[in-house]
């Protein structure tokens, strides 16, 4: 959805229930997730397999120009499951302990992206430049969810990484993406914590008492 904004392509989206996926969607999706793209009468699945269709057929190009920055920036998309998997296994815990193992452990992947920054040469503020590419759409939705999770938590994990920190800054702040999910996206991502009853929502319940 987001590199759809950058690149200002028209696009009708339609959001599905996850833990009630309808026939329609379990027969165009191979893996049963989202997202899906339709394009006229085809269908096409993966993230990174939609975004560099999209990045072949639309304008502005989000690439580098360079094929060696674009095949480090490609091996850093690479990286964004790693990545994001590191920050869910902070939040997506049931207790306070998983929580603090898992902080523990995403130290050495956001470090990892920590250096990538450090290497770009530049102020950014994006992951290469001053210009917004396929790697910033990549890590958004992960720095959105944590940040919002963080809220809650308060780990202040990314004090420790100043430069992702200022990059989950500047992507958080950018329309393309905060505008790429649904308005009350907050309460949405709170609903589910709850729902599947991580240590997080205990504290989400606290501060709705502590606030009454
Ligand atoms: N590698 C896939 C991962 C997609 C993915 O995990 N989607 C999640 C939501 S963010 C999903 O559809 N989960 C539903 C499920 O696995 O049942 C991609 O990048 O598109």
């Amino acid at each position: 959805m987001i590199v759809l904004r950058v690149k200002n392509v028209e696009f009708d989206v339609t959001y599905i229930n996850l833990r009630e996926k309808p026939d329609w969607f379990l027969e165009i999706s191979p893996h049963g997730k989202v997202p899906v793209l339709k394009v006229d009468d085809e269908i096409l699945f993966e993230s990174n397999a939609i975004a560099e269709y999209l990045e072949e057929t639309n304008e502005p190009r989000l690439h580098p120009a360079d094929p060696i920055k674009r095949a480090r920036n490609r091996a850093w998309t690479d990286f964004t499951p790693d990545f994001s998997k590191a920050l869910n296994g902070i939040y997506y815990t049931k207790t306070r302990a998983d929580m603090e193992a898992g902080l523990e452990n995403s130290k050495v992947y956001i470090q990892r992206v920590e250096d990538a920054l450090a290497a770009r040469g530049n102020d950014g503020p994006f992951f290469n430049d001053d210009k917004f590419s396929l790697v910033d759409a990549a890590y958004a939705p992960f720095l959105q969810r944590f940040e919002v999770a963080d809220r809650v938590l308060k780990t202040g994990l990314l004090k420790n990484f100043p430069l992702v920190q200022a990059w989950s800054d500047v992507l958080l702040a950018d329309e393309r993406v905060t505008g790429s999910v649904v308005s009350n996206f907050e309460e949405e991502f709170h609903a589910n914590l709850i729902r599947k009853e991580y240590y997080v929502a205990s504290l989400l319940e606290t501060d709705s008492v502590a606030a009454e």
